[in-house]
C-alpha cells in the first residue's frame, strides 16, 4: 500500500470533491474533536481504500474557523494547511449526497435538524455522545463513552495496523488532551482508552504532554478580539422540539470576564437570539479560575418559560448559585439569569439530554 502523505491526501480529495464517495462529517458545533476526527478517520479509510474519494468536510463556514482558536493552533502544529480543507460553505451538500455517497458521522450519532433529509445516507458512526439509538445498521457503529472521539479514531488505526503519521498523531493527541483536560481524573472525562491512545501518540507530537496541553488550553480560552456574538457562536449547538427552538453555547470565559469584555452583553444575547429565532438560549461558560470552573447564563423569551426553566435547572445536579439577580431586558426582549455552576462536571453533552424541553 503506498504511503500517501496527509497533505497529498487532503489536496487530492479536495480537488476531486465533487466525486466523493464517502463524506466524513463532524457535529455542527465543529469543535476540534469533530474536525480532527473527520480528517484522521478519512485518512485511515483512504489508506485502506486508496481508490475511493474520501472527503472530510469541516461543518462550518471557512470564515468561522478562526473562532475555533484551539483548532487553529492544533492544525498549525500538525502542519495541516487550511487551503487543503473543504468547509461547509464551499460545497453544495445536497449535490455531494448523490446515489453513491455514504455519510460517516464523527463525534455525533444523530444528524443536525438541517441535515435530517440525509438520514438514509448515514453509513457509519464513531462517537462518544449518548447513543440516540438510530442507524442500527451503521457499520462500523462505534459509540463509547470515552473522553474524545479522537481516542476512538486512534483505536481504529491500531486495529487496522496502520502506523499513525505525525500530522494525524498531533491532531488526535491535541484533541484528546484538551477534551480530557490533560487526562485529569477529577474532571471526570478521561477513560483508560483515552490515556492509552494519547500515550501512544505523544512520542510523535512536536512537544511533550504538559506543554502541548497548556498551549492548546491557553488557545481554547483565548477570547482576544471576540465580540459577544462571536463568543456565543464559537461553539454552539441548536435543538428543535415540537414547539421550542433552543440553543446551547459553550463559551470559554466566566460571567465576570464577559462583563469586563462587553459591558452591554445582554444586547448581544438578544441579537443572537433574534437572528436565530430562538425561544431559549443557554450559555455554558467554562474557564480556569485557576482550576476548571463553570458559569451558566439562561435566556428565555418569556417570563413563564424563564421561571419554568430556572426551576428545572435548579433541580438538576448543577449546583447553581445565582451570581446576579435575574434581569428583565427591555420590554419584549426577554429574560436573563446568571449562575455559578458548582458542579463543573456538567457539560453540555451531559446537560442537554436532562433538560427535557418539550
Ligand atoms: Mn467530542
Amino acid at each position: 500500500m503506498p504511503n500517501i502523505s496527509v497533505h497529498t491526501y487532503l489536496a487530492a480529495v479536495k480537488a476531486d470533491r465533487k466525486s466523493a464517495t464517502m463524506v466524513m462529517l463532524g457535529n455542527e458545533s465543529a469543535d476540534l474533536d469533530s474536525m480532527a476526527s473527520s480528517i484522521a478517520y478519512g485518512y485511515l479509510l483512504y489508506r485502506q481504500s486508496p481508490g475511493e474519494t474520501i472527503l472530510p468536510v469541516m461543518p462550518i463556514p471557512r470564515a468561522d474557523f478562526k473562532l475555533r482558536t484551539e483548532a487553529v493552533y492544533v492544525f498549525r502544529e500538525a502542519g495541516i494547511s487550511l487551503d487543503s480543507l473543504v468547509f461547509f460553505d464551499e460545497l453544495e451538500f445536497g449535490e455531494l449526497m448523490n446515489a453513491d455517497t455514504s455519510l460517516f458521522l464523527l463525534d455525533h450519532n444523530i444528524l443536525a435538524p438541517s441535515l435530517e433529509q440525509y438520514n438514509a445516507k448515514v453509513f457509519a458512526i464513531i462517537d462518544h455522545h449518548r447513543d440516540e439509538g438510530f442507524f442500527s445498521k451503521a457499520e462500523p457503529r462505534i459509540i463509547h463513552d470515552v473522553g474524545s472521539t479522537a481516542s476512538l479514531v486512534g483505536m481504529e488505526y491500531h486495529k487496522a495496523g496502520i502506523q499513525i503519521p505525525r500530522e494525524i498523531a498531533t491532531l488526535l493527541a491535541g484533541t484528546i488532551l484538551l477534551d480530557t483536560v490533560n487526562l485529569d481524573e477529577r474532571v471526570g472525562r478521561v477513560t483508560t482508552t483515552d490515556s492509552v491512545v494519547v500515550r501512544g501518540l505523544l512520542p510523535l507530537c512536536p512537544m511533550g504532554r504538559e506543554e502541548f496541553f497548556n498551549r492548546v488550553q491557553r488557545e481554547k480560552f483565548n477570547v482576544e478580539g471576540l465580540s459577544t456574538i462571536d463568543l456565543l457562536r464559537k461553539d454552539y449547538k441548536e435543538f428543535q422540539t415540537e414547539s421550542i427552538r433552543y440553543g446551547i453555547s459553550s463559551a470559554r470565559l466566566s460571567i465576570k470576564q464577559w462583563g469586563a469584555l462587553d459591558s452591554n452583553l445582554s444586547s448581544g444575547f438578544v441579537r443572537f437570539v433574534e437572528t436565530r429565532n430562538l425561544d431559549i438560549l443557554l450559555s455554558m461558560n467554562s474557564f480556569a479560575d485557576p482550576c476548571f470552573a463553570r458559569d451558566l447564563i439562561v435566556y428565555t423569551k418569556t417570563k413563564e418559560a424563564h421561571d419554568l426553566l430556572c426551576h428545572r435547572l435548579r433541580e438538576l445536579p448543577l449546583e447553581l448559585i445565582p451570581v446576579e439577580a435575574a434581569r428583565q431586558l427591555p420590554e419584549g426582549k426577554g429574560f436573563l439569569s446568571f449562575y455559578h455552576q458548582g458542579n463543573s462536571r456538567m457539560s453540555r453533552k451531559k446537560l442537554q439530554p436532562l433538560l427535557d424541553l418539550k
